[in-house]
């Protein structure tokens, strides 16, 4: 009895062991590849925030390769640090975040286990805080390429008309827009 006692528990810990180590996985269609067919450099896209959680802008202009993001927002000095993604959908008209439903996830890995973010092409395309960090507030700049987003919309990881989502700490949404295609003055 004690020696099962023992080996059950080795067997949990090992077990254990093994699940803290599998920190990433690919998705169904592997790993996100790199978008290199945008068809047209610096276009720009622009989600824009004006609740009164979060105000300010999501940037994305076409690159080379993937997307070149800017985030310039202020936050809710509390309650962070926040997360923010593309989700799937555009935000209604009613602006209820919930509708974006969830992540976009072109490779369809899902979200757990968490972002390695050491290894960006095994993450969720639209999992931009865990490739490229949480943000704080009151104010957050940050900018970062990532080359699994495109706009092109023949790509998988086509982030037109999609909705952007700030997550509280709780993972509760505060606030959304849609990213849109800027109009040239
Ligand atoms: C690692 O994660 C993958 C995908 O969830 C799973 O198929 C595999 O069995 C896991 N490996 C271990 C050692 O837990
Ligand atoms: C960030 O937003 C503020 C306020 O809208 C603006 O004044 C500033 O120029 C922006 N910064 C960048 C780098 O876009
Ligand atoms: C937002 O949408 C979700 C899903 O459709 C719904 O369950 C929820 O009640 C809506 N919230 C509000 C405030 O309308
Ligand atoms: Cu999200």
């Amino acid at each position: 009895m004690k020696t099962f006692s023992l080996l059950s528990i080795l067997g949990a810990a090992t077990l254990a062991a093994a699940q803290a180590s599998n920190t990433t996985v690919t998705g169904k269609l592997g790993d996100a590849r790199p978008v290199k067919n945008n068809p047209v450099i610096g276009e720009v896209w622009v989600a824009n925030f004006d609740s009164e959680t979060v105000k300010g802008t999501v940037t994305g202009v076409a690159a080379k390769i993937g997307i070149d993001w800017a985030i310039n927002v202020t936050l809710p000095a509390e309650k962070g640090p926040f997360k923010y993604h593309v989700h799937l959908r555009a935000v209604p008209e009613s602006g209820n975040c919930t509708e974006t439903l969830g992540h976009l996830d072109s490779y369809v890995r899902g979200d757990s286990p968490p972002c390695d973010a050491s290894k960006p092409a095994t993450c969720e395309v639209g999992d931009l805080s865990g490739k490229y960090g949480l943000v704080n507030g009151p104010t957050a700049q940050k900018e970062f390429n990532d080359q699994y987003t495109a706009t092109n919309v023949i790509q998988l990881g086509y982030v037109g008309n999609r909705g952007i989502v700030f997550h509280d700490a709780s993972g509760a949404r505060i606030a959304c827009a849609t990213l849109k295609k800027a109009t040239t003055p």
